[in-house]
């Protein structure tokens, strides 16, 4: 990035924004100050039932998941900490690894339990975990999550989120209220075991693995049953996780509406739970999710600081530290965009009822290129001023196959 380039085009911005009364200076310490956590199980290469192709130089281990956001931090200055996903992440020693991440400017966001796989525990989940109608199941599941506590409280976490594969795939299969009845005192086991600061993230899918039905399908079952947790139960938005064409910036309002939001799983898709790049097939969408969340917390209902940002994303085509550097600058660029949504126009557009007026503020503040605003936040931060350029140029991926082999396989999905 040539930064002479970068002055002029960052000065020239800084001069239209300013004419509108828009202080640059501030949204770039905005920018600077909204950090993205990465899911530890995005460091590999994904795979789908139909194959996975290895990229090389996978982290082997949590240490060499810890280096690779380490260096994500140092080149994005986009994200300070990472979501651990247990039994795929469990710290051999957790003050060891604690340090280890400190030292690269990392932190740990929630923490991940897992009782949608068998990995050696005595009782299968196969049939369900916190719903299974075998007690016995289900408190192996309790016990699960309260270990998962245990070792987040040793990295100093603050969260715990559960998603739950829970559901069934053919009509009859299930009980649906006993289900919700078992999984929900399950939940509250789990809840009682928060320590007091900590929060308890509700994650909702409406399908896959099952194909029937699934215990926690939407948001709105996801409340339900936070509102019987505590008020330290929230919901997890996964944006994945929806029916085609659901208003997900309208579900991000009504759960601020609530201070009900918890946080969110940034990914993008076209059909299903793709789990693609955030910001790479529905853009106006993230900006759109933005906007409520601006002007949710300038008015109050929720505080920024109570939501939980977070990747979920596997790469299947793509080298995964590039993507999660793409990931990182457009979840920035749809942050910047919302913030210079005029909000007094706006307000006073949807009073009036000027249906057009209202559409071209929130296109006037989407269709700006914010691209020197993200980057100057990054460059003030000690950042690089083209990240993805940096990392080809420097070859980074050929060095880590170097030094971890072309087939070294990170744990996850
Ligand atoms: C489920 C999910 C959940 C994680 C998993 C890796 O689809 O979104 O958040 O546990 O992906
Ligand atoms: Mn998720």
């Amino acid at each position: 990035m040539n930064t002479d380039f970068h002055a002029r085009s960052f000065s020239l911005l800084s001069e239209q924004l300013g004419a509108k009364g828009i202080k640059a200076a501030e949204l770039v310490s905005q920018i600077s100050a909204f950090q993205i956590a990465v899911p530890s199980w995005a460091l590999g290469a994904g795979g789908t039932r139909f194959g996975r192709f290895s990229i090389g130089g996978e982290p082997r281990n949590l240490e060499e998941k810890l280096e690779d956001i380490g260096l994500l931090s140092k080149l994005t200055k986009r994200t300070d900490a990472v979501s651990l996903h247990i039994p795929w992440d469990i710290p051999q020693d957790a003050q060891a690894v604690k340090q280890k991440a400190a030292s690269l400017g990392i932190s740990f966001d929630a923490m991940n339990s897992n009782t949608f796989q068998d990995y050696g525990q005595p009782l299968s989940y196969k049939m369900g975990s916190l719903s299974n109608s075998d007690s016995a199941v289900r408190a192996q599941a309790v016990e699960h999550n309260l270990q998962v506590i245990e070792i987040g409280k040793s990295l100093g976490s603050k969260g715990l989120t559960v998603w739950l594969a829970d559901g069934s795939n053919f009509p009859g299969q299930a009980h649906f209220r006993k289900a919700l009845q078992w999984t929900t005192e399950s939940l509250k086991e789990i809840y009682a075991g928060i320590p007091h600061d900590w929060k308890l993230l509700l994650e909702y899918k409406p399908y896959e693995p099952n194909f029937y039905h699934t215990v926690i399908p939407d948001w709105g079952t996801s409340a339900l049953i936070c509102r019987q947790l505590g008020d330290r139960a929230k919901v997890l938005v996964d944006l994945g996780h929806h029916l085609p064409n659901t208003n997900i910036e309208q579900i991000v309002a009504t759960l601020m509406h609530q201070n009900l939001l918890a946080g969110f799983h940034f990914n993008d898709s076209k059909y299903g739970d793709d789990d693609l790049s955030t910001g790479s097939v529905k853009p106006y969408q993230l900006f759109l999710i933005f906007c409520e969340l601006i002007g949710g917390a300038a008015e109050g209902v929720q505080a920024w600081d109570s939501i939980s940002w977070m990747i979920d994303a596997s790469h299947n085509t793509k080298d995964p530290l590039e993507d999660l550097i793409q990931v990182l600058e457009a979840i920035s660029q749809a942050f910047a965009k919302a913030l210079l949504v005029d909000r007094e126009k706006l307000t006073q557009c949807q009073n009036e009822g000027d249906v057009v007026g209202a559409q071209e503020v929130l296109q006037e503040a989407f269709l700006t290129d914010v691209r020197p605003l993200v980057r100057e936040a990054r460059i003030q931060s000690g950042g690089e001023a083209a990240p993805l350029d940096f990392y080809r140029r420097e070859k980074i991926r050929e060095k880590l196959i170097a030094q971890r082999g072309k087939d070294s396989h990170a744990s996850g999905l």
